[in-house]
């Protein structure tokens, strides 16, 4: 892709982390850098390792293809190749690979002058595969815990925890979290349609202003919470979401054992009824 002039002035030295010059240049419309390698590195082994995961299985079908954390009996430690440790270094790999990411996103806001906010909002999603793979199997006391590397099995995986809790629907952060994706998408319906009736009319008539999108608020609900404001709350929200999932897997096994429909014996032993 050739460079657009106005980008020779944002491309400028400096704002690295770690390695000063070393690997500060472009390939393309890519920020290389030295987490850019790392990332670049992780990616094609993990990728690799699922490929060969897949070449010692029994199918190449996509949907089937299916590389699974060892067995219980491994507990924390390190399990042989073909019996879930091809699954422990693909976990070291894709941990390696989504922080090296996050931190090439650092070092591209620095270069920038930006806020730090889009590798924060990032971290929120690691956070949350991190919860899956390492912590909650951390605190079981073993691999086998984790979701296995499959399209279809990680999803068998998902209803066989969900239903080890007899209704997963009772889940107390299970529900925030199923709220705040559901508000997150609202949110976003409601501001992607504003800005587009406001910023791209017909041919021929004017573009409108935020004044307008008050306005239309304001009419409807009584009150805008503006421009700036919008997108602060979107934020929140998605931030919320996926805090809350890490919440929801952290709490099931660790710290509550039973189905959840019982956790809610609480608020029948209120003593007000
Ligand atoms: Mg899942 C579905 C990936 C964790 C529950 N999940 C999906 C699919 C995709 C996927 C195959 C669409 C996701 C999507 O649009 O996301 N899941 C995926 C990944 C992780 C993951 C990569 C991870 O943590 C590293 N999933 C989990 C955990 C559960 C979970 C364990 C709670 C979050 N997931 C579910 C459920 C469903 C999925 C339930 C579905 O119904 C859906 C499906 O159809 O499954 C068959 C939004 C993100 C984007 C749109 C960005 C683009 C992402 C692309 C599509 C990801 C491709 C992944 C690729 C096939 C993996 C291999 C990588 C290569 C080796 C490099
Ligand atoms: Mg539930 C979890 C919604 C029914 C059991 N459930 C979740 C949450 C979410 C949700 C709140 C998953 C989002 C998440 O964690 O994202 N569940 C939900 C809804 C219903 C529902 C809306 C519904 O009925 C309408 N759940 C049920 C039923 C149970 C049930 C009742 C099954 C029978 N549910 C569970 C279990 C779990 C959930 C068990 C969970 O473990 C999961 C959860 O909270 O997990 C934390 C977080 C996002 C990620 C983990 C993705 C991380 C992505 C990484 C960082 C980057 C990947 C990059 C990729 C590889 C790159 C690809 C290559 C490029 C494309 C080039
Ligand atoms: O760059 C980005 O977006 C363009 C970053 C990203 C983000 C960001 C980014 O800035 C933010 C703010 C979020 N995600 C936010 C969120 C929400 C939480 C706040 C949450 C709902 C969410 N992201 C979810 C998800 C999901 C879900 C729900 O499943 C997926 C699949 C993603 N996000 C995916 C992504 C990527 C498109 C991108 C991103 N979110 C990060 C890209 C990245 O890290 O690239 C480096 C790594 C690779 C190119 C490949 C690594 C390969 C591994 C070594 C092997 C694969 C291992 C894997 C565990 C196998 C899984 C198999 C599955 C079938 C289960
Ligand atoms: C083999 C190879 C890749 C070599 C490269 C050469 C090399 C050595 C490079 C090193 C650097 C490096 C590490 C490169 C990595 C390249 C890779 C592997 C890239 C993968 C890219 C990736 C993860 C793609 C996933 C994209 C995807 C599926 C997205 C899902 C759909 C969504 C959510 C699309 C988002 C649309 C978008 C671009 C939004 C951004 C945006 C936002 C959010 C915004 O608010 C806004 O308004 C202010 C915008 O307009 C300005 C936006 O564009």
């Amino acid at each position: 892709m050739a460079m657009l002039n106005f980008e020779k002035k944002y491309r400028v030295r400096g704002g690295t982390l770690i390695g000063g010059d070393l690997f500060d240049f472009w390939v393309g419309p890519f920020y290389v850098g030295f987490f850019g390698v790392t990332t670049i590195f992780f990616s094609f082994l993990g990728t690799a390792l699922i490929l060969y995961g897949a070449a010692i299985g029994p199918t190449w079908n996509v949907w089937q293809i299916n590389i699974a954390p060892p067995d219980l009996k491994y507990g924390l430690g390190a399990a042989p190749l073909k019996e879930g440790g091809l699954w422990q270094l693909i976990t070291i790999c894709a941990l390696g690979a989504f922080i090296s990411w996050a931190i090439r996103q650092v070092e591209i806001s620095r270069k920038l002058g930006m806020g730090l906010h889009v590798p924060v909002a990032f971290s929120f999603a690691i956070f949350a595969y991190i919860s899956l793979v390492v912590i909650r199997p951390v605190l079981l006391g073993g691999w086998g815990h984790a979701f296995p590397y499959g399209i279809l099995s990680h999803l068998d995986w998902v209803s066989n925890v969900g239903y080890q809790y007899l209704h997963f629907h009772y889940n107390p952060a299970h529900m925030l979290a199923v709220s705040f994706f559901f508000t997150t998408t609202f949110a976003l319906s409601l501001h992607g349609s504003l800005v587009l009736a406001a910023a791209n009319p017909p041919h021929g008539e004017r573009v409108k202003t935020a004044e307008h999108e008050n306005t239309f608020f304001r009419d409807t609900i009584g009150w805008s919470i503006g421009t700036l404001g919008i997108h602060r709350l979107g934020l929140f929200l998605a931030l919320n979401a996926g805090f809350w999932s890490a919440v929801c897997i952290i709490i099931s096994g660790p710290f509550w054992t039973r189905g959840w429909p019982e956790w809610w014996s609480w608020w029948l032993d209120l003593p007000i009824w």
